[in-house]
């Protein structure tokens, strides 16, 4: 299957934060591609890549960046498609560098900035904009919702007793 969601992360050193992304997607089945792409040491792979992706079927890209993070902001001044922005924290000042490189977009550019080391949750929000126009994985995150309230309410009746 072709992929709908493109992954992609400034260096492997990423990776560990942002295999949650992919985790999320493939439990809902989306196909989705993986790759390095640094908005520093790639600069021109990175424009390729955000230039040519939505020709090649990728409905959403998710990025993940740390430290001086502006792989998600680029790739988004780059293309059309929906971009979510994942802030790796690395070893100094807790993600909150990544954080701010990535939320703090000019008006014009959006990029969805999940929380710092938030790749579930990217994952999840790309399928939720594939849900959008896809009535069959809509219905899937909502079963998925549905799970989350039934996994609250069994924790806390198993706090009660
Ligand atoms: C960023 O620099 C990458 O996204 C990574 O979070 C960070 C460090 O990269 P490495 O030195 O580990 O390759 O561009």
């Amino acid at each position: 299957m072709a992929p709908r969601v493109g992954i992609i992360m400034g260096s492997d050193s990423d990776w560990p934060t942002m295999e949650a992304a992919a985790v999320a997607l493939a439990e809902f089945d989306v196909p989705f591609e993986v790759g390095v792409v640094s908005a520093h040491r790639t600069v021109r792979k990175m424009v390729t890549y955000a230039e040519t992706a939505a020709d090649r079927g990728l409905q959403v890209i998710i990025t993940g960046a740390g430290g001086a993070a502006h792989l998600p902001g680029m790739v988004a001044a780059l293309t059309p498609l929906p971009v979510i922005g994942v802030p790796v924290p690395l070893k100094h000042l807790d993600g909150m560098d990544s954080l701010l490189s990535i939320v703090q977009m000019p008006a014009g550019v959006p990029v969805a900035t999940v929380s710092i080391g938030g790749a579930r949750n990217a994952g999840l929000l790309a399928v939720r904009i594939l849900g959008a126009s896809d009535e069959g994985l809509r219905k899937r995150m909502a079963q998925f919702q549905a799970g989350l309230e039934q996994l609250v309410a069994e924790k806390d009746e198993a706090l009660r007793n």
